[in-house]
């Protein structure tokens, strides 16, 4: 095991003539692989990858279909290439071109203009996840917005908000999820894995995620996927799928608990020692009795012992499945559950996590070799590589993120701000948040939008103006991984001159602070900002930027908490009480802590599956091969790796008269979208499954036309802040060939 830095150049050899930079996609993937480019001249040729082969000891950091896929998009025809104002209808993708100095003139008149009328707060912070590097990140707006006196922010994640707020519940204000998992060199020393609602090898988590579950599979472990899908993981790794309607995962959870404590096997040396809360005699001082999470799951308050027949009930899996798997989990040792981010984005969803996490806690799995605390990132966190910084927003103005199509229509009548201006850069939210038609209705409200990225996507199309960013093949940057074989960065070396008239996001937003009176936005080179973000890990920059990998040191411990559980004098859980909360002080103290809904002390089911006939079928929207979100979307060549379609059972496809591959219409309260059908056995009865992040592409009558998921999900948050996605009801009808 090293213990310095050590630099690597995983790239093959070019052609003659050819020169080859080492770079990795900058988009907001959960791998951070190596994708090499091979340029001739300024122009990229080829795309080629890590060439290096796996081995339990040597990491290679091989390339996926959307890196390879990279050439499409930077030589996309419709790449936006200079600045443009709009000339028709929003939506209609009408624009004239103009000069940047016309259009940068023009949306720092409209921001100071806003801002003088109606406040900073009805200045929305539309950017996101589009590129998470270091320095060309959504980073570079905030820290605009906040110089300018501050803006409405979208404060919760999209993606995993009931797992952060889950994380710091449990075990304390400053574990972060990207470090409160475990080392993939770990896996091989579980004898059982659950991967419940989690397939890396369609959402990657963690480049080589999935060589490293191979591994451990081939050595003998036994894992079991919990999921509505047969999902490509489920058919190479598990032994065994169990099939659970979405949205039900806490009382499933609850059910096994249940059982393990039942048959006498939890851990109640581990649980006196490390747990508030599993135990009426580790609850806090003041708590009432009778409101431990035992109490609970025995049924002694409310009557109702939470059996898997209970579970049955709700979740759709068999009570002899959910005894069988306890009673496999609770017996074997070490064992790990490694939780997705989907089941998490639910009406309840820090439920979810909460319960995973009480069953890796009940059965003494956290913080052991070969156990997990249920988290399926790293444990090494970003390893001190910094990113620019932002400073503070000086107004606090929030919103829930799945709140936005609610805000924008209601403003300040349903309590939200009255957002007047949206400036969306490096986010594609109209798409992404739900209720994508409920968004767009209530544009009318907003004065001035506007719209920086590659391409006129579904927010940049209703944009007023349009300002072409540079690619990450266009500048310098760092990345770093959020999961997977955890301790390195990527040196992101500029490959290509900025195309047409493309500028990077920092330097049209240097410009704007220049125009709006804003001093020192911007004092630093790329290179300068590079060296300092890198500094305390990287100690010799020039050979970081030329091989173009650095690997750090391996963490004292694969598995997080490891510290804190061989060692609990000397290292506490940052909990109020020091120990791994089941029981939570402080949402015992305060049960409502974002004015969203209460959420109670203990993980509880919640009940809120609403299948009606109207809407009897649940669906859930997972991650597409083909696309980063709605990044690649308009790639035909890419997005023949992972076709979109939605997935029906045949018992439920037979029963409406549908056949496999037609156009079917899916049909929720909120919208609709028509996309083709696949009848499979790999969804669960009683639920479907398609793909976000398609384009919304409404018709005039605003019925989408191609498969974008928001057009039917709700725009309701859950009491933490999470999206809901997941938590879905649709119905699904056979559209005969033809005009619909
Ligand atoms: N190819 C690709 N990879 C990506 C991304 C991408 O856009 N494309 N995005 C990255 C990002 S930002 C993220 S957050 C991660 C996302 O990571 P995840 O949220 O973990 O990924 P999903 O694909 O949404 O869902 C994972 C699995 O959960 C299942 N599932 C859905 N709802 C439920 C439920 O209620 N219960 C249970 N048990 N299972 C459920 C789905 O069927 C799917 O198989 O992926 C990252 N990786
Ligand atoms: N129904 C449903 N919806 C979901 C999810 C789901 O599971 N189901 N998952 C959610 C999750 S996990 C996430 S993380 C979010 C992601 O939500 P977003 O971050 O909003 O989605 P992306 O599609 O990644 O949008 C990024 C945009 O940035 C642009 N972009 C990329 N690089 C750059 C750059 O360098 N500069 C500029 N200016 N623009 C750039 C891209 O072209 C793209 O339009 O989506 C969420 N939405
Ligand atoms: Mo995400």
């Amino acid at each position: 095991m090293s213990t310095q830095t050590l630099y690597e150049a995983p790239r093959p050899e070019g052609r003659p003539g050819e020169t080859v930079i080492t770079s990795t996609c900058g988009h907001n993937c959960g791998g951070r692989c190596v994708v090499n480019a091979h340029v001739v001249d300024d122009k990229l040729v080829k795309i080629s990858t890590d060439p290096r082969r796996w081995t339990p000891d040597v990491a290679p950091l091989p390339a996926c279909a959307r890196g390879i896929g990279q050439i499409e998009r930077v030589y996309h025809p419709d790449r936006l290439k200079y600045p443009m104002r709009r000339s028709g209808p929003r939506g209609s993708g009408q624009y004239e071109r103009i000069t940047w100095d016309e259009a940068l003139d023009e949306v720092a008149s409209q921001l100071l203009r806003v801002r003088k009328e109606y406040g900073n707060a009805s200045i929305l912070d539309g950017s996101r996840s589009g590129n998470t590097a270091m320095l060309h990140s959504r980073s570079a707006l905030k820290r605009f917005l906040h110089m300018f006196g501050g803006c409405s922010d979208l404060w919760s994640s999209f993606s995993n908000e009931a797992e952060i707020f889950s994380v710091k519940t449990v075990f304390g204000k400053d574990a972060v999820c990207k470090s409160s998992g475990r080392e993939p060199t770990d896996y091989v020393n579980s004898k059982l894995i659950l991967m419940w609602g989690w397939s890396p090898m369609d959402g990657t988590f963690g480049t080589g995620t999935p060589q490293y579950l191979r591994h451990a599979k081939e050595q003998g472990v036994r894992i079991v996927c919990i999921d509505p899908r047969r999902h490509r993981s489920s058919k190479a790794l598990a032994e065994e799928h169990i099939y659970i309607r979405p949205s039900t995962d806490a009382a499933a959870l609850i059910a096994m608990a249940y059982v393990i404590v039942t048959e006498q096997l939890h851990d109640q040396t581990y649980l006196d020692r490390f747990v508030q809360g599993f135990d009426e005699d580790t609850l806090p001082a003041g708590a009432p009795r009778g409101s431990s999470y035992r109490a609970y799951i025995l049924g002694e308050n409310d009557g109702i012992p939470k059996t898997p027949e209970w579970a049955d009930e709700i979740c759709g899996v068999p009570a002899d499945t959910i005894r069988r798997l306890a009673v496999e989990f609770g017996s074997t040792k070490p064992a790990a559950i490694h939780c997705g981010y989907a089941p998490g984005r639910t009406l309840h969803g820090e439920q979810f996590h909460r319960a995973a996490y009480a069953l890796a806690a009940i059965t003494g799995n956290i913080g052991v070799t070969g156990g997990n605390s249920g988290v399926s990132n790293g444990a090494t966190g970003r390893y001190g590589v910094k990113s620019l910084p932002e400073g503070k927003n000086p107004i606090n103005s929030k919103i829930s993120s799945p709140l936005l199509a609610d805000c924008l229509e209601k403003g300040s009548t349903g309590g939200y701000p009255d957002i007047k201006l949206i400036y969306s850069m490096a986010g594609d939210i109209f798409n992404q948040a739900p209720n994508t038609s409920k968004t767009v209705r209530a544009l009318d409200n907003v004065e001035f939008i506007v719209g920086q990225d590659h391409f006129l996507t579904p927010t940049a199309r209703y944009a007023d103006i349009v300002l072409p960013a540079t690619t990450f093949w266009e500048r310098n940057d760092v990345h770093v991984p959020w999961a997977g074989a955890g301790h390195y960065a990527i040196f992101m070396k500029q490959a290509l001159q900025p195309m047409y008239e493309c500028r990077n996001d920092i330097d049209i937003v240097a410009d704007l602070a220049k125009r709006v009176g804003i001093e020192g936005f911007n004092n630093k080179s790329e290179l300068e900002w590079l060296k300092e973000f890198t500094e305390d890990r990287v100690d010799d920059f020039d050979a970081f930027m030329k091989e173009g990998v650095a690997r750090f040191p391996e963490p004292e411990d694969a598995v997080a908490f490891a510290k804190q559980i061989r060692d609990p004098r000397n290292h506490k859980f940052s909990t109020p009480s020091g120990k791994i909360e089941i029981y939570s002080t402080n949402l015992a103290e305060n049960p409502d802590p974002f004015g969203l809904g209460a959420i109670s002390a203990i993980p509880k089911w919640v009940p809120h599956i609403e299948t009606s006939d109207d809407y009897p079928l649940s669906m859930l929207s997972s991650k597409s091969r083909a696309r980063t979100h709605s990044i690649h979307g308009n790639q035909e060549k890419l997005n023949r790796v992972d076709p979109d379609n939605i997935w029906v059972h045949p018992e439920d496809a037979a029963m409406r008269g549908i056949q496999d591959g037609q156009p079917v219409r899916v049909e929720s309260a909120y919208g609709s979208t028509i996309l083709p059908v696949r009848v499979t056995k790999d969804i669960a009865r009683g639920c479907v499954s398609m793909k976000e992040g398609r384009w919304y592409t409404p018709d005039a009558d605003g019925v989408d036309r191609e498969g974008c998921a928001n057009s039917v999900t709700r725009d309701f948050s859950s009491a933490c802040g999470a999206t809901t996605y997941n938590t879905a009801f649709v119905e699904v009808r056979p559209v005969n060939p033809g005009p619909v």
